[in-house]
């Protein structure tokens, strides 16, 4: 019988456990951000299992509303959106909301008000709901450095000042990817027990990679750079092989493969979109943050994504991210533009 394995099973890491032995390394903690991840969760695992139901409940399909980016809502981007903004605000640890499918930030009432500001894309990927394929909750919290009446600068702050950022995807597992700024760490949902378990510690995106992710349909809009960088993925001249491509057109189930393999994955500028497509907040910023934890890199074309200051909460942004070497040969190709 291999104890050691036997152990490790009846032993678990519960993402709750997780952060709270995070949290006792700062006796000044009072748990507020374990309050707030606990509801993050509790939104995830209602996220993951109506998307489970989708077919069978009957939530695939349009909802009949157009949200702000001019895209048509699904019934599912509407209930996760209700179940993600219910949850914080009833965490009492939330002051201002920005949600992908809200307009306008929401600002917690006085009396329900917290120390976080959570920025977010209740789930990511909605073209591909219908379908089954792997979409995704991103989200990304900043803290409130002031006690007077919250407002939209509260959240437009370069993604360097994120304290936490993570993803849940909903694919064959669904799998949270947090980090708090100590590495980035993945727990996967056991669904006998309800409980994210931490499945992948510490994880570590390799320095180089064999994988280009991107949209290449765009290819006739994008720009020098990108156009050279996608040539050297498929005719590389230095004797090194392709690269794969793998483009899920789900952020989060491209950057997870991203993360976990290696590789670039990109979404830059082209002449339709100058500003590419993905939003600053709630999808460039966490899934830089998470990058650059993991030992990655994230890169806008001009700078470091993190350094970006958005002006606008539902601002985009071009973004190349992935493994350091990837990301260093678009840089290099930026720079000699
Ligand atoms: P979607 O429009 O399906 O919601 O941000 C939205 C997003 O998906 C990302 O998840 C994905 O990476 C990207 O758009 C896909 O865009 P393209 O269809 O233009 O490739």
């Amino acid at each position: 019988m291999d104890h050691a394995a036997d152990a490790h099973r009846t032993d678990l890491m519960t993402i709750t456990r997780f952060v709270l032995n995070e949290q006792s390394k700062y006796p000044e903690s009072r748990g507020d951000f374990t309050i707030l991840l606990s509801h993050i969760v509790l939104g995830c695992k209602f996220v993951c299992s109506a998307v489970n139901k989708a077919g069978l409940a009957k939530l695939i399909g349009l909802a009949g509303e157009t949200n702000i980016q001019g895209e048509e809502q699904k019934k599912l981007d509407v209930l996760s959106n209700d179940v993600f903004v219910k949850a914080l605000v009833s965490s009492g640890r939330t002051s201002v909301l920005v949600s992908e499918e809200d307009e306008e930030a929401t600002f917690v009432e006085p009396s329900k008000r917290g120390k976080y500001c959570v920025v977010f894309d209740p789930l990511d990927g909605s073209s591909n709901i219908d379908c089954g394929v792997s979409i995704g909750t991103i989200f990304g919290i900043y803290t409130l450095d002031h006690t007077n009446e919250p407002t939209t600068e509260d959240v437009l702050k370069p993604g360097n000042e994120m304290v936490a950022a993570g993803y849940c995807m909903y694919g064959s597992s669904c799998m949270l990817v947090l980090s708090t700024g100590t590495g980035v760490h993945g727990f996967t949902l056991d669904p006998s027990l309800g409980e994210f378990i931490l499945t992948h510690p510490d994880i570590k995106i390799p320095k180089k990679g064999n994988i280009y992710s991107v949209n290449e349909g765009n290819a006739q809009n994008w720009d020098g750079p990108t156009t050279k960088y996608v040539e050297k993925c498929k005719f590389p001249k230095d004797g090194s092989p392709a690269k794969s491509l793998r483009y899920v057109g789900s952020m989060v189930a491209d950057v997870h493969r991203t993360l976990l393999y290696g590789g670039i994955f990109l979404y830059p500028a082209d002449k339709k979109s100058p500003n590419g497509k993905l939003r600053v907040l709630y999808e460039v910023f966490p899934m830089s943050f998470l990058m650059e934890q993991a030992g990655g890199q994230a890169f806008t074309g001009q700078k470091r994504a993190l350094d970006l200051v958005p002006e606008k909460i539902h601002e985009r942004s071009p973004i190349f991210l992935g493994s350091y070497d990837d990301v260093e040969e678009i840089k290099a190709l930026y720079a000699e533009a």
